[in-house]
Formats: C-alpha cells, sequence, structure tokens
C-alpha cells in the first residue's frame, strides 16, 4: 500500500481518543461483569486464542468485534453481560520453539499473553479481565485433573493398549480428530499406526440418550436438535459420529460350525456378494493358520498394512491389495453359495465386525478390488427403470432381482424381509455401529496438564486424592522428544509415594491433550477465583449455558465435539444442570491476504491489526472488518476498504462537533428505521447490512444540513450516536462527552423507535392519460418520477389504455400526480 492512502484529513485524532477512552474504561471498570443477578443476563463467548508468538490475527479481530458489538449492544438492552476472554496457552507450538531456542514454554506464552492482551485492548474490546482464566495456570489445571478424577472414577477414563496415531514429527499420539487426511494437523508430519498404552475418554457413552435415576439425558445426537448453530456443523458432528443401521450376519467357514461375522448397511444386496473380505488384524485368522495354505503370504501382507494410516487404507483413489486365504471358503447364510475369502486392508480392523461381505456390483471399493482379482460381479438391485453397468457400482436403492425369494422386493422392504429372516434362522441379528472412537487423550509431550494417576507396584493405578491437586507441572525438565514423555525423567516429578498405602510409586509421566483443558473453560468464567469448587453452583446456574459463541469452523467435531461431551458427563453426574453448552453459535469466515490467497508468513499477505489501528484507529479496523461482508463468508482483504470506512468515521466525527438542529421529518423517520433494522441486524449478527444503514443515516445528515443546522434535534441526534457506539466505541464516548455528558455512552439504553415514525406515509397519486383520470394509485409519499411511472405502467387499470400506445411524455407533480401523454 502506498504511504499518500494515508493521508487523511485527521478530522479527529483517533490515537489520542482512543488511548483516553481505553484508559478511562480501564480505571472505571467500564466492563466489569454486572453483579445484579435480578437481570436478565446474556453470556456471550469467543473460543479463547492460544497465544502464539505471531500475535493476534485479522480473524481474531473479525470475531471479537462480532461479539463485542453483540455485548455492548445487549448492554443497553438492559441485559447482564458476561462478556471474558482467556488463553488456551498449553500445547505443541510453545514446547516446539522451546525445543529450537531453549525457551522455557512458560516463557513464551506469558510474553505471548501479554501481546495478545495489549492488543485486545488496543481495539475498544469491553472484556471482563478480571475473569480471564489461562489454561497453563496450576490454578486452572486443578480443575482439568479433578474433571480427569471425575471421570476416572465413573469408569470414563480408561487405559488400554490400542493402535493409535503416532506422529514422528511431533513425537507424540494424536486423537483421530487431529489427523487430517493422513497427516499430522500440527506439523503435516505423516501418522503412523503404532500399538501403545494410552488413556482414553468415553465418549462413545454419551452418543445416544440415556436415562439415570428416571431423568432422560441428552446425548450428543439428540442434543443437536436443541441448539442454533449453523447446519453446516452440526452434519460435521453427525457424520463423524456416523450412526449407522445394519445388520450382523453369519457366514459359516468350511461348512463347519466356525463363522465369520460381518457388518452391512445393505443387506439387501446379500444375493450379490460374490467374496468375503477380513481385515488384516482380524483375531480368527490366527485360528486358522493351519487351514491357510498360503499362511506365510498372508503374513508378509499383514506386516506391509501395519504401516499405513485407515485414511490410507480406506482411499477411494488408493490402489486396492489383499491376499485370498486359499483353503477356505464361505458358506452366504441367505443364498447358500460358496464365496472365497479374503483379507484386504481396506477392510478396517476397528469397525463394525472388522469383516465384511463384498458385493462389487453395489459397492466401489468393492468393485475396484473384484476387477483386480477377477471376482464375479453380480448385480441383485436395479435402479427404478434402469439397468445394470460393469463400469460403475450403483450404490443407489431399487428393485431386487436374482436374489431368490426376495426377488422383486424394492430394497427397504428387503432389508427389513432379509434381516427378520437371519434373526430367526439364528444366523443373524439387527445392529447400530458408530464412527465416532473414543477420545484418545494422553500425549507424551511436556507442555500440559500432568495426568492425576500414580501407579504403585501394591496398589495398581491409584488416582491422586483431590486434596493433593494440582499435580505441578515440573519445571526440572529437558523437553526435547524421545517417544516418552518428559515428564518421566523429572526427578522431582517421580518423587512420589503411593496415596494407598505410603510406598515408593511413580506418577503417570504422560500430559493431556490440550483439547481437554479448552472442554470446559468456559464454565470456570462463571467464577474464576474459586479455590473450593470447580465454580460456584449457583454462578453456574446463574450464568450458564453459554447464549452466543462464535469462532472458527475448523473446531466442528474437536472443540465443539469434545466440549459438548464435557457438558453432558458433568451433568449427569450433578455438576451443572444443562445439557447443551453453546445455545447459539456463529462461524466468522476466513479473512484472507490482499490477493486473495490464505495469510501466510511466506506469501508476505499478512495484516498486523497493529498497524490498522496505528494508522487509521481501532474504530476503523472494527467497522471495516464487519463491514466487508457476511461474517460467516469467506473475504479479502483490501485496504481501499478501510480507507472508505475511515472516511465514514470522519463524518461522524463533523455531525459530533455540535449537535444544534431540528428534527427533519424525513430525516427523522430515517433515524428511527435505522434504530429498527440496526436492533435486528445485531440480534441476527448482520453487521455488514447494519453498518450500512448507519453510513446511509450518516450521509442524508450531511445532505439535508442548513444554515440551522443539522436535520436531527439533539434529542434524535444522542439516539444515533448510542446505536453507532457498539460499532465505533471510542469515538461514540469522545461525542457523547463532547455534547455534555458526564456518564458513559454504555450507560445509556437502547433507544426505542418510534412505530409512527417507520411507517412510510402513503398518498393517493392521481394517475391521468391524455389529461384525463384513469386511476388513483396507493404510493409512497417520497415516490419518484421514474418510481411513479412504472407503479403506473405495472397497474392493471392503467395497462389497457398504454396497450399498443406510444408514451410522448410524462408529467410528475411530486405527492399529487402523473400523466401521460400517449399517441
Ligand atoms: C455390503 C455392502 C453392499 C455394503 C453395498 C455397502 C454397499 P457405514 O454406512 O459407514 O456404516 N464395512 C463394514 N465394516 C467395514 C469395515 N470394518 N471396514 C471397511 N468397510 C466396512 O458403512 C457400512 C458399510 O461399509 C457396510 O455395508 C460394509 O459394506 C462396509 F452395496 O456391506 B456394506
Ligand atoms: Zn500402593
Amino acid at each position: 500500500m502506498h504511504r499518500s492512502d494515508w493521508n487523511y484529513k485527521y478530522m479527529y485524532d483517533h490515537q489520542a481518543i482512543e488511548k483516553k477512552w481505553q484508559a478511562r474504561w480501564k480505571k472505571e471498570r467500564a466492563h466489569a461483569t454486572g453483579t445484579d443477578q435480578t437481570k436478565p443476563k446474556r453470556y456471550v463467548l469467543d473460543m479463547f486464542p492460544y497465544p502464539s508468538g505471531a500475535g493476534l490475527h485479522a480473524g481474531h479481530v473479525e470475531s471479537y468485534t462480532a461479539t463485542d458489538i453483540y455485548a455492548r449492544y445487549s448492554r443497553a438492552r438492559g441485559y447482564n453481560v458476561l462478556r471474558p476472554q482467556g488463553f488456551d496457552a498449553f500445547g505443541l507450538p510453545a514446547e516446539n520453539y522451546a525445543i529450537k531456542t531453549g525457551i522455557h514454554p512458560a516463557k513464551t506464552t506469558r510474553e505471548a499473553v501479554a501481546t495478545f492482551t495489549r492488543q485486545i485492548d488496543s481495539l475498544g474490546l469491553s472484556y471482563d479481565w478480571e475473569r480471564s482464566v489461562t489454561t497453563s495456570e496450576p490454578e486452572y489445571y486443578r480443575w482439568t485433573q479433578w474433571i480427569f478424577l471425575l471421570l476416572y472414577k465413573k469408569g470414563l477414563a480408561y487405559k488400554k493398549k490400542a493402535k493409535v496415531n503416532w506422529c514422528d514429527g511431533c513425537q507424540t499420539v494424536l486423537a483421530n480428530e487431529q489427523v487430517d487426511n493422513g497427516q499430522c494437523d500440527r506439523c503435516v508430519g505423516v501418522v503412523v499406526q503404532k500399538d501403545l498404552e494410552q488413556w482414553f475418554f468415553k465418549i462413545t457413552d454419551f452418543i445416544e440418550d440415556c436415562e439415570e435415576g428416571g431423568n432422560i439425558f441428552k446425548g450428543l445426537l439428540s442434543g443437536l436438535e436443541d441448539i442454533d448453530w449453523p447446519s453446516s456443523t452440526k452434519a460435521a458432528q453427525r457424520n463423524w459420529i456416523g450412526r449407522s443401521e445394519g445388520v450382523e450376519a453369519d457366514f459359516s467357514v468350511n461348512g463347519g460350525q466356525e463363522k465369520v461375522r460381518v457388518f452391512t448397511t445393505r443387506v439387501d444386496t446379500i444375493f450379490g456378494c460374490t467374496y468375503i473380505v477380513l481385515a488384516p488384524e482380524h483375531p480368527l485368522l490366527e485360528s486358522w493358520k493351519d487351514r491357510i495354505s498360503n499362511w506365510s503370504e498372508l503374513e508378509s501382507y499383514r506386516a506391509a498394512t501395519r504401516a499405513k494410516t485407515d485414511m490410507q487404507r480406506t482411499d477411494l483413489n488408493k490402489d486396492k491389495t489383499g491376499v485370498r486365504l486359499e483353503g477356505l471358503s464361505a458358506l452366504n447364510p441367505l443364498s447358500g453359495e460358496s464365496v472365497p475369502l479374503y483379507v484386504a486392508d481396506y477392510v478396517l480392523a476397528s469397525y463394525g465386525t472388522g469383516a465384511v461381505m463384498a458385493v462389487p456390483a453395489h459397492d466401489e471399493r468393492d468393485l475396484i478390488f473384484a476387477k483386480k482379482y477377477n471376482l464375479p460381479i453380480r448385480t441383485v438391485v436395479l435402479p427404478a427403470g434402469g439397468s445394470p453397468t460393469e463400469a460403475e457400482a450403483f450404490t443407489g436403492e431399487g428393485q431386487l432381482i436374482d436374489s431368490g425369494s426376495f426377488t422383486g422386493l424394492d430394497s427397504a422392504a428387503a432389508r427389513q424381509a432379509m434381516a427378520d429372516h437371519l434373526v430367526q434362522a439364528g444366523s443373524g441379528s439387527r445392529k447400530l455401529n458408530y464412527r465416532l472412537r473414543d477420545w484418545l487423550v494422553s500425549r507424551q509431550r511436556y507442555w500440559g496438564a500432568p495426568i492425576p494417576i500414580i501407579y504403585c507396584p501394591v496398589c495398581g493405578t491409584v488416582p491422586v486424592p483431590e486434596k493433593d491437586l494440582p499435580v505441578l507441572l515440573p519445571t526440572d525438565v529437558d523437553f526435547r522428544p524421545t517417544g516418552e514423555s518428559p515428564l518421566k525423567y523429572s526427578a522431582s516429578f517421580q518423587t512420589v509415594v503411593c496415596p494407598n498405602c505410603g510406598g515408593a510409586a511413580k506418577r503417570e509421566s504422560d500430559t493431556m491433550d490440550t483439547f481437554v483443558c479448552s472442554s470446559w473453560y468456559y464454565l470456570r468464567y462463571a467464577d474464576p477465583g474459586n479455590k473450593d469448587a470447580l465454580a460456584d453452583p449457583q454462578a453456574l446456574a446463574y450464568w450458564l449455558p453459554v447464549d452466543v459463541y462464535v469462532g472458527g469452523a475448523e473446531h466442528s467435531v474437536l472443540h465443539l465435539l469434545y466440549a459438548r461431551f464435557f457438558a453432558k458427563v458433568l451433568q449427569k453426574y450433578g455438576q451443572i444442570s444443562f445439557n447443551e453448552p453453546f445455545l447459539k453459535l456463529r462461524h466468522q469466515g476466513i479473512i484472507l491476504g490482499e490477493d486473495g490467497n490464505k495469510m501466510s508468513k511466506s506469501k508476505g499477505n499478512v495484516v498486523n491489526p497493529d498497524e490498522f489501528v496505528e494508522k487509521s484507529g481501532a474504530d476503523s479496523l472494527r467497522i471495516y472488518e464487519m463491514f466487508m461482508g457476511p461474517l460467516e463468508d469467506m473475504k479479502p482483504w483490501n485496504s481501499q476498504g478501510i480507507v472508505g470506512v475511515r472516511r465514514f468515521l470522519e463524518k461522524v466525527s463533523v455531525v459530533g462537533d455540535n449537535f444544534s438542529g431540528q428534527d427533519d421529518k424525513k430525516v427523522r423517520s430515517l433515524l428511527h428505521k435505522t434504530i429498527k433494522k440496526v436492533g435486528e441486524d445485531i440480534e441476527e449478527f448482520r453487521y455488514n447490512t447494519a453498518i450500512s444503514a448507519l453510513m446511509i443515516l450518516i450521509n442524508s445528515l450531511h445532505e439535508a444540513r442548513t444554515e440551522a443546522g443539522w436535520p436531527l434535534a439533539p434529542a434524535s441526534m444522542e439516539k444515533l450516536f448510542i446505536i453507532l457506539a457498539p460499532f465505533a466505541p471510542h469515538l461514540a464516548e469522545e461525542i457523547w462527552e463532547k455534547s455534555g455528558h458526564t456518564e458513559s455512552i454504555f450507560k445509556s439504553a437502547w433507544p426505542e423507535y418510534d412505530q409512527s415514525l417507520i411507517k412510510d406515509e402513503m398518498i393517493n397519486l392521481v394517475i391521468q392519460i391524455n389529461g384525463k383520470l384513469r386511476a388513483t394509485l396507493e404510493a409512497p409519499a417520497d415516490i419518484s418520477e421514474t418510481q411513479a411511472l412504472e407503479l403506473a405502467r405495472g397497474s392493471e387499470s392503467i395497462k389497457k389504455w398504454l396497450a399498443e400506445k406510444e408514451v410522448i411524455k410524462h408529467i410528475f407533480v411530486p405527492e399529487r400526480l402523473l400523466n401521460i401523454i400517449v399517441k
């Protein structure tokens, strides 16, 4: 950008004004949470930031401004508003930086928190800092550990050896939710599968509703119906949970007693099954060792799949490989047909029964595999009025053919009939499956909350007693990654006795996934200083649940699912009395660089908010980001745009210089329309249209200005500044003070609009054709010449007079008459 773009006329000194008001707000504790709990409340929450060394970015400004406008508006509406902010401070980046530089993560985190706080304050965001939390502080993670213990005591936290995602780059395990396309979502390194003993949280227990003591607790699925969230986010959660209704069916092996059980959602295609596939890890394989004649071939295949991730294995575009189990065959329980057995890694051990009936004609993966290994492809479902092709699998529903006594049924009816048949014959059952797995929460890293567990050679696994919390993160630690948790080698940490028998013991050395810390932080804001409990029940009862939550859509299945799970656990065990933590959720869209690309250091297109705050002011930056487009849209940065917004604020400041004037009927009516629109838009987060309405109003003020002053009387003018204030808080305060007020503008109530003023005044417009009265049409008083002509042309009673005539000219008398001359 060119320097000259910044040549404002400086009609107001934004730097002086903004500093002045920020200092005053701080001194007067202007943003402290209200204490009068007889008032209705609104809890307005942002996803708290990870305090990275890079500081605040444009996306933070976007979402924090959106919630700030909402919070300021809500206060003016008489709500008690909770508007906290904190820091999600544990995590890999600080630790990775420490490994590189040797600087302790506690120090870099502290510095980053200070930078973020300064930047946030420079934007005039009305956070109550007295309620801030930082997840890496012992007074906070003490309660993270306390929740871990609650889960442990209720059997919802357990340790087991499992195949887990291992990132070599980060030298730690990852949750399924943190693996993106086979890559680590932090370092983008390849994720491999390893068998490790790890801690899990039983999130799968909370998918469906459950009953306890006569109460129904809503699960992760049905709870979605009660909340106002973007439908795409709800869909992402449903998909991730992946509820699927199907059938388990037994195929007997080699005509004997032994059976292999498959899970299918399409039992209607069972007559088209031409082979069976088992996952390479399937437990039955070992027991068939003696009967499989190509055992060694199978062994080497199984070894080769071990390195692959689930994602690589199930990718449609990847080559499908497998090994036939020579010497074995399976019997179809409905058709009685004998089919071969294969082991192939496109079938996962962890889903369903780890075995599938393959139907190449109706399943894409099976088709690829069948073509490769020359297996029969048999069509058993026809699309309505269609015929089969071998090039593509027909995966839709239709009518059954070649399916014995089931031929002719449609897919849905066939599924019912076949399931009944299998159940009666004792060779199958109806089955619900889920894609969601329990949440893997242990990490072999330093910078996280220690898991409060002690291992005693005599007593086994012993939870740390609550009175001994927090288990402090030690500082005498070498955090270079070795694949084992650095805490294992901290002498101070490992010097511990068993709380049970007093004998020498060892601590769990893994730390918790940072998503554990962020799954409950919103509760702590209700009562952040509490030393005896996670939060006072009365404070929770008043403030929770969160009324409005704003944050990025990238958290759809991570944070947002985990937080819902925690709420359900805490509700079930009496800690809270609600089931869904976030009643209304909105996402801010990604802000792209000026070049239309994603902002990145390497592209040099990163916008630093500090620069814009300094040059055009926080108020300009706030309004610009809200004016860029709908909040949830992805949109590119445009430096010219902020210049335009700044000009708008300059016009505002000119209006604020003195309030003298008298209400003009039209402008006053526009003011009341704007009051209505801005209020309604804020409630729905439609900030761009609210701002454009304010701009129109300010422009019309300038246009209608006369010698006598502004076209609004001071009382009306005040209303204007009150509705502008949430957007441009500093400038609004300054103007308010200049106009003689001694109290903050944010103490003023939101103005009510006058219903009678927002109704457009209507008149009866006389329409003449060649001077003869032909109609009188109802029209707004301020109808223009062209609008009047359009109105006349569209009216049935005039159309016939104009048909096949040529309009020569027309005469328009505003508010009275339109005379159309035709030939
Ligand atoms: C036969 C069949 C025919 C299938 C057809 C689909 C279409 P969802 O909906 O995601 O639950 N499947 C079952 N277990 C599997 C495993 N462990 N690994 C890989 N695939 C597995 O998917 C269920 C379908 O996925 C099942 O239905 C099975 O293939 C496959 F025309 O059975 B189906
Ligand atoms: Zn012991």
